[in-house]
């Protein structure tokens, strides 16, 4: 196993099984070193829940950001998912600029979004916020809702063609976005997948599973992490990608059977399944 350190970004859910709570376990688990820098304390994440309280820690990132400086401290990735505010899009810029050793990529989930609508508290110069960190990536992972708030096309549910899929890699790589894994891709009723499309050669790549019926909290957060930790290990882009997604697959289904748990998905008894998918 290859030992590495990144950097995540993102803010702490104390409670719901997203963001830090879940990346922190899922990379320490594929064996890399997570460093974080939490953009926000929250009692709970900001869906389903309500009077949730919500600390904003953006004006900790310059004094961090220039500690780590001093100290010499470089990353070999930085991963960021939920962003407590728009602010945050220049402390990550600086540490993609100043503090990532040569070739550490810059993986952005653009967490704000899901099923047609931005998350509570987002508006477009958020969305217009999150497209400068998207231009400085090297992967971008949104879901369809996502990748449609950033490129500006029209969100479609179903009923899309490949066409429709290829038109939204494009333009998120027309912002900046070197390779795209865009999930919640659907061309069949009852399969569901993920596209890997790469803008140095122009191809999509596609792998489909089950779709499972009901949406769960966080396995966005679940699905970036693992494949964050997968390509950590020196897994290819599509291998990530598929890894991420059965992973994801099997705490969705996990979590189903019990019906009491709707907050989160239940990921930590199968993160074995993980690392022995990630040493195969
Ligand atoms: O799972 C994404 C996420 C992360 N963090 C917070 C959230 C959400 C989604 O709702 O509210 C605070």
């Amino acid at each position: 196993m290859s030992y590495q350190r990144i950097l995540s970004i993102q803010d702490i859910s104390c409670v719901g099984q997203c963001s830090l709570t879940v990346a922190l376990p899922i990379l320490s688990a594929c064996g890399t070193e997570c460093a974080i820098l939490p953009g926000a304390v929250l009692s709970t994440h900001t869906g389903g829940f309500t009077g949730y309280t919500f600390r904003d820690l953006t004006d900790d990132f310059d004094p961090i950001i220039a500690h780590w400086q001093k100290e010499n401290i470089g990353f070999d990735a930085l991963y960021t998912g939920y962003l407590g505010s728009a602010r945050q899009v220049d402390g990550a810029l600086t540490v993609a600029q100043k503090l990532l050793n040569p070739g550490a990529p810059v993986i952005v989930d653009p967490a704000m979004a899901d099923n047609g609508k931005l998350y509570y508290g987002f508006d477009q110069a958020f969305v217009n916020e999150m497209k400068r960190l998207v231009a400085a990536s090297d992967v971008v992972l949104p879901n369809l809702t996502e990748a449609s708030f950033l490129t500006g096309i029209e969100y479609r549910e179903s009923g899309y063609d490949e066409a429709y899929i290829l038109d939204q890699c494009r333009a998120l790589c027309a912002i900046g976005a070197k390779t795209v894994v865009l999930t919640g891709t659907s061309f069949e009723a009852g399969k569901l997948g993920v596209t890997v499309y790469e803008s140095k050669t122009g191809k999509a790549s596609y792998y489909f599973h089950e779709r499972l019926p009901g949406g769960s909290h966080g396995t966005g957060d679940v699905y970036a992490s693992a494949f964050v930790g997968a390509l950590m290990q020196q897994k290819s882009l599509f291998d990530a990608a598929r890894i991420a997604a059965d992973y994801t697959l099997s705490c969705i289904r996990y979590t189903k059977e019990d019906p009491d748990h709707w907050y989160g998905v239940k990921f930590e008894p199968l993160l074995p399944e993980l690392i022995e998918k990630i040493r195969e």
